[in-house]
């Protein structure tokens, strides 16, 4: 039996991610595609649940640790990541690895190099879809909220690290276009992937 495909989203906050995850979602499922959306953090493990209290600064972590935690909420659902794409789902990611490099090396201190470490040997995604949005523009969108990493300094950072990090699997997608043509152009990508020559097993992440 064929496998899934692993199609993630990543791009700055704002971008539209998750929009476009649950299009992406809603549309192969109505191609009769089995299809399902994930979403990282994963904030209703036990990990997940410390990891959403950071987030909303109800508590204070030591960086290292709690990019570890980011990392284990990723390690703690590849068995069931495995089990969906094994019986042929198409999981459609919100937010993987990259955000765990890219946000923590952001701060101070902090290398690519270590912040890759505890995430190598993951399934590595077929497909990435990179949401690009220019900062500026990304401004004009609603007002960040109240959790941590949502300031335009930092998200510069965040930034600079994603252009560090592209891959051949990565896909750009003009996020300043309309939902809908950002969501056409997405699609047409996803397909040829979902119906095309999948590798198996799977690749392993920055091995
Ligand atoms: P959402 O707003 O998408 O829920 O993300 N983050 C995310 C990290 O710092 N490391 C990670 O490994 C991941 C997946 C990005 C919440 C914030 O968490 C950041 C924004
Ligand atoms: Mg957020």
């Amino acid at each position: 039996m064929r496998r899934g495909a692993l199609i993630v989203f990543e791009g700055c906050d704002r971008a539209g991610k998750s929009t476009q995850c649950r299009k992406l979602v809603e549309a192969l499922q109505a191609k009769g595609k089995a299809a399902e959306a994930m979403r990282f953090p994963d904030r209703t493990t036990v990990i997940g649940k410390t990891i959403g209290s950071y987030l909303e600064k109800k508590m204070e972590m030591q960086d290292n640790a709690v990019h570890l935690l980011f990392s284990a909420n990723r390690w703690e659902l590849v068995p069931y990541m495995q089990k969906l794409l094994n019986q042929g789902t198409t999981l459609v990611v919100d937010r993987y690895a990259y955000s765990g490099v890219a946000f923590t090396a952001a701060k101070q201190g902090f290398d690519l190099h270590w912040c890759k470490q505890p995430d190598v040997g993951l399934p590595k995604p077929d497909l990435v879809f990179f949401l690009d949005i220019n900062l500026e523009e990304a401004e004009q969108r609603d007002d960040f909220g109240e959790e941590r990493y949502e300031s335009t300094l930092f998200q510069k950072k965040v930034k600079d690290n994603y252009d560090q990090l592209k891959e051949s699997t990565w896909e750009f997608l003009d996020a300043s276009q309309s939902i809908e043509d950002i969501h056409c152009s997405a699609l047409d990508i996803a397909e040829d992937i979902v119906d095309g020559e999948l590798c198996t097993p799977m690749e392993k992440l920055w091995i």
